[in-house]
């Protein structure tokens, strides 16, 4: 991979889709950025204690799986750079554009109380990835429409300016780019949904993963095999084990095909607990040394600002602001 971005929001706590559509492809190499996206979830109204400590537990996730040695894990608010580049950013954006995101559609827009940070959810996220000459995002299908707002940005900015941004492209998983709910598998699995039985949280006990996996809407019959839209069901929980466990969905339908719904479901809930268990337990373990996780973040911050700083200098510089010192 080349240089990554992925920010993650502090709001709610995170599911096995947002672990499968994004999270499995960090990798910890120098040139990688994973930033909590404190300033996004804003658009959620957060409450502000509740705020501070998901921020803490989501970075500790991060380290948990092994960032922030290499890669940089860092805090979005901590680096200026992101709300300047977001105006400079807003200027080239349409509203047009910003109109016909799909996540505005449905959650702001023909609503006057919704918060203009809302409309400027996807603004914001250009900035993010502009600024570190980024050329993966790996996110989950959700995400396609603003990669490509995003792609067409950088490439309205380079046209007028020169070539002054790197332009990104999304990199969704073939397999698990849209994990579904539990409780209804036509609908993504979603932090937002307020049903605990519609998703496996990453926090979640070795128990209550098995009683949620057990529990999950499946389809009539009873024979396990791959067919979204005639089992979106036993799909699903195919597609989630196959990704965790590295084996193919194939191979799972061969193991499971005969042996009814029941042990399947045993094996997909075996399959989660390994490897959500350690991922919790180890995220646990790094939030209660809080010392060590600020250090881990004080050092992603100094990099992250490092490089955003020298990029919103250059576009700056492109734009035609005057730069301190008067240098063209
Ligand atoms: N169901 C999903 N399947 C695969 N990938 C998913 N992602 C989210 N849901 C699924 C990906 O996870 C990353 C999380 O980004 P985020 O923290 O900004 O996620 P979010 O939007 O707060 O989480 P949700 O669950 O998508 O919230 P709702 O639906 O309530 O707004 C992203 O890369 C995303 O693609």
């Amino acid at each position: 991979m080349g240089r990554v971005f992925s920010g993650l929001q502090p709001t709610g706590e995170l599911h096995i889709g947002n672990y499968i559509g994004a999270l499995k492809q960090f990798t910890d190499q120098s040139g990688h950025y994973y930033c909590v996206v404190d300033l996004h979830s804003l658009t959620a109204e957060p409450d502000p204690a509740t705020l501070h400590d998901r921020t803490l537990d989501l970075a500790a996730l991060l380290v948990a799986l092994g960032l922030g040695r290499k890669s940089c894990v860092f805090i979005q608010s901590q680096v200026s750079a992101h709300a300047e580049m977001t105006w400079l950013l807003a200027c080239e954006a349409r509203t047009g554009e910003l109109n016909r995101m799909t996540q505005f559609k449905s959650k702001g827009r023909n609503r006057p109380q919704s918060s203009v940070g809302l409309f400027l959810y996807p603004v914001l996220m250009a900035a993010d990835i502009l600024l570190y000459d980024i050329e993966e995002v790996p996110v989950g299908d959700d995400q396609r429409q603003h990669l490509e707002l995003i792609r067409d940005v950088a490439m309205r900015l380079n046209s007028r300016y020169g070539d002054v941004v790197s332009v990104p492209k999304a990199v969704i998983p073939k397999l698990g780019g849209r994990v579904f709910s539990l409780t209804d598998p036509t609908q993504k699995m979603s932090k937002s949904d307020p049903d605990p039985m519609s998703k496996v949280l990453l926090t979640d006990s070795d128990q209550l993963i098995v009683k949620k996996i057990k529990a999950a809407v499946t389809d009539s019959g009873r024979e396990v095999s791959h067919d979204p839209k005639a089992k979106p069901g036993i799909s699903n929980l195919l597609e989630m084990a196959a990704v965790l466990s590295g084996e193919s969905v194939a191979s799972w339908v061969e193991r499971y095909r005969a042996s009814g719904y029941g042990a399947f479901k045993q094996a997909v809930a075996d399959q989660v607990v390994a490897v959500v268990g350690p991922l919790r337990d180890e995220a646990l373990r790094i939030r209660r040394d809080e010392a060590e996780l600020e250090r881990i973040l004080a050092s992603g911050r100094e990099r992250a600002t490092e490089q955003a700083e020298r990029r919103l200098v250059a576009v700056k510089r492109a734009i035609g602001l005057h730069l301190p010192g008067g240098h063209p």
